[in-house]
């Protein structure tokens, strides 16, 4: 188990559509492990396979903030959305492949998802809330999609000149 260095914008990984997982090897279960463990070390609710260099469709999500409740780690293999309510809901968004930037982002409300679990189990459920935003999320950094390509031009010009910034600042500061 290891935590992972998580990709920053702009990279050319994240902008790529992410294939499926033919089958689920212990090689995969362990990727999805340390992409859990990456992930509540951010710390974030949820994390993509390519957001760590791993262009296949796997994601990772625990939306669970009440304190004191239960963890709920959740692994999804070749995730996909069947069904999306026409109401919609507004979250305001971050990103740790974009960091400290944070926009309002609309989505449907409700999501069906169906995936392959750890165990290689078929899965199909309906998500509202944070998680709902969150697989949306998740689901849209493997087809290449970021939460700042739903903003205007200029703001997604801003924040991704920030990121370049950011990105030559770490450059220098490792050279
Ligand atoms: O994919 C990621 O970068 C993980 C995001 C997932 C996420 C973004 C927006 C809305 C819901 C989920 C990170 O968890 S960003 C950190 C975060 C933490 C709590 C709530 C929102 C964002
Ligand atoms: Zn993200």
């Amino acid at each position: 188990m290891a935590i992972r260095p998580i990709l920053i914008h702009p990279d050319p990984r994240l902008k790529t559509v992410c294939d499926p997982v033919p089958d689920i090897t212990d090689e995969l279960r362990t990727l999805a492990d340390d992409m859990l463990l990456t992930m509540y070390d951010a710390p974030g609710i949820g994390l993509a396979a390519p957001q760590i260099g791993v262009l296949s469709r796997l994601i990772v999500m625990d939306c669970v903030k009440e304190e004191g409740a239960e963890p709920q780690p959740t692994v999804m293999f070749n995730p996909e959305v069947i069904a999306a309510s026409d109401q919609t809901s507004v979250y305001e968004e971050g990103c740790l492949s974009i960091p400290e930037q944070y926009a309002e982002v609309t989505r449907p409300k409700l999501v069906t998802v169906r995936w392959m679990d750890r165990d290689g189990k078929a899965r199909e459920q309906e998500f509202d809330g944070l998680w709902a935003t969150c697989v949306q999320h998740e689901i849209d950094h493997l087809d290449g999609k970021l939460f700042i390509d739903y903003l205007k031009p200029l703001k997604r010009q801003m924040i991704t000149r920030k990121m370049q910034k950011l990105k030559r600042e770490k450059a220098r500061g490792k050279a």
